[in-house]
């Protein structure tokens, strides 16, 4: 199952492991090696905790020898969620080096998403945190079970009246015998590691199976661009499991340079400014919003910044306005990144000029991506003409799991993966991001399929029909607005509060639910008879302004 949906053709692995893109290494190498050349050097610093190398190292061996000895093997899946933590790394680690495949869940994912997730990969084991609501009784583990009958195995980070400790087993001594007995073997570098989350545009979100020589390499690459080194204190202040924070360079970057990573639980200004004075941090990734909240912030005056040197943005876009902020306020050097979870990262480089550093989103990282900017007909458009962006390369992948359907759609007959960004290159290679040609909301850098949201919305008895689109917001760049037409001759008016109500109700990430509802008699439609969400982000542009309705 999981081997067909990654295909690259037997020429290309070829080509990618002759000019060494591919190295045929796990990931789990990444520690090994820092085992080997830096044991006490320090790996990851969360709260009081300073843990070095060999400590992440030991605490993932038993984590992977204690779930081993429970019987949970090689190509087992799991469900992992936790918050930024040095767990949320020994779990990681421990699952490479037992070759289990996890997906990694964002903490403010609700049931509904680990619902879909259990449902695409039926996994053995969930790793979770105590603290997390579905997780304070059993009753949503049963609900899980009923989708996933493989489902054996939930250990929990925090204290817990019905579940394992994870903690606990991490320093249990029993597992050290797990650990000498461990049959550790090496695991083929072509498969799986573990799934990404799409930021999708269907109703059901896509898992990307991410291999071990693909992820690997975007790491490498990643580290060689930011010229990152064993002096790089990276604070991780975006959720720990999203493609950015993780690999772009990210945690895993760090670990393989010999860094630190210094965990902020959130990107506030008052969670990481402390941290960043405290532990002389020298580079960060965030998003837009979180970019503009540092700029703006009243504690600016007092922090101690002075250890910073770059910080990266991305996710979302940045304006030019912003970005120059960024360097002449806080005296940091900026790097855009715009990259995706299904493979492609391109940065600004660091001795790029001020304009290029402002205005683009940078190269991308790999003389082996090929990128490719087209018409709605898949020719390509002019130099500096504005297109749709398509991509190949050793580390974007080559298909979702399990959805042959929608793969036909998101790859092009010559196999570049289509990212429904609207971009326009420049003479140099740089991308600009102009736009959007898919049916997502990006609230700062958190995606929201519309059609998810619709779906959910048309289950509601009184909603004849509804499109949910963007709408413009000054510090999250969009926000969600969602049209309702209400099906006649009910007996019962429904309200704006009610559907609210509603849609809170169903169980999903806090981030997706809209910030606006609004009644509209019919919805509009384009000459082929869609519905017609350009019109629609008008219609709601022209009522935010306050001004009179087309
Ligand atoms: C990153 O990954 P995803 O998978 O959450 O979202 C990818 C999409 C892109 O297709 C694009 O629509 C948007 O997010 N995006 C940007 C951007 N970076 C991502 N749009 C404009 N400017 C940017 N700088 O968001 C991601 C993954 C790895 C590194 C960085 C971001």
């Amino acid at each position: 199952m999981l081997k067909s949906c990654i295909d690259w053709s037997m020429e290309e692995r070829a080509q990618y492991r002759q000019a060494g893109y591919w190295t045929d290494e796990e990931l789990s190498l990444i520690l090994e090696r820092q085992v080997r050349d830096n044991a006490n050097g320090v790996a990851i610093i969360d709260g009081a905790r300073e843990k070095t190398y060999a400590c992440l190292d030991k605490a993932s061996t038993q984590l992977a020898g204690y779930l081993h000895a429970q019987g949970v093997r090689a190509g087992d899946t799991a469900i992992v969620q936790l918050p930024n933590c040095y767990e949320f790394y020994v779990v990681f680690f421990a699952l490479q080096k037992l070759a289990v495949l996890p997906v990694n869940a964002l903490m403010n994912h609700n049931q509904i998403e680990l619902l879909q997730y259990a449902d695409a990969l039926n996994p053995t084991l969930v790793i979770a945190d105590a603290k997390h609501p579905l997780f304070g009784t059993n009753d949503f583990t049963q609900t899980l079970q009923a989708k996933a009958n493989n489902l054996r195995h939930v250990l929990l980070k925090g204290p817990s009246s019905w579940a394992r400790n994870l903690v606990e087993k991490l320093h249990a001594s029993a597992c050290i015998n797990h650990h000498a007995a461990l049959p550790f073997r090496k695991h083929n570098a072509d498969h799986v590691a573990f799934f990404q989350l799409s930021g999708g545009s269907t109703g059901t979100p896509k898992l990307i199976p991410r291999t071990h020589n693909d992820y690997f390499y975007s790491i490498r690459q990643s580290v060689d661009v930011c010229q990152w080194s064993s002096n790089t204190r990276y604070l991780c202040a975006l959720p720990a499991a999203h493609n950015f924070p993780l690999s772009s360079p990210g945690a895993l970057g760090v670990f393989y340079a010999g860094g630190t990573v210094v965990c902020a639980p959130d990107p506030s200004p008052s969670s990481c400014f402390p941290l960043i004075a405290q532990h002389r941090v020298t580079w960060t990734a965030l998003v837009p919003p979180a970019a503009t909240l540092w700029l703006d912030s009243k504690e600016r005056c007092h922090a101690d910044l002075s250890s910073l040197a770059v910080i990266q943005v991305g996710g979302a876009k940045l304006s030019a306005t912003v970005a120059a902020r960024l360097e002449d306020e806080l005296g940091v050097l900026l790097q855009q990144v715009f990259g995706m979870a299904e493979g492609l990262v391109n940065y600004t480089r660091l001795d790029d000029d001020a304009w290029t550093r402002h205005h683009t989103q940078g190269r991308p990282m790999s003389e082996a991506d090929r990128v490719q900017i087209v018409d709605e007909h898949n020719q390509p458009v002019a130099l500096g003409e504005t297109g749709l962006l398509t991509t190949k390369g050793p580390y974007t992948f080559r298909g979702y799991l399990n959805a042959p359907v929608h793969n036909l759609l998101a790859f092009t007959p010559e196999g570049f993966y289509r990212s429904g960004d609207l971009v326009k290159q420049t003479a140099s290679g740089y991308l600009i991001v102009e736009g959007r040609d898919k049916d997502q909301i990006n609230k700062g850098g958190e995606k929201v399929a519309a059609e998810e949201l619709e779906n959910h919305f048309l289950a509601h008895p009184a909603v004849h029909d509804c499109a949910v689109v963007a709408m413009p917001d000054t510090l999250l760049g969009e926000r969600i607005c969602a049209f309702i037409v209400k099906r006649e001759h009910e007996a019962e008016p429904v309200s704006r509060a009610s559907l609210a109500r509603f849609i809170r109700s169903v169980g999903l990430a806090n981030y997706k639910i809209p910030d606006r509802i609004e009644f509209i008699d019919v919805l509009p439609k384009t000459k082929v008879g869609k519905v017609d969400k350009k019109a629609l982000r008008e219609h709601i542009k022209r009522l935010l302004n306050r001004l009179p309705t087309a």
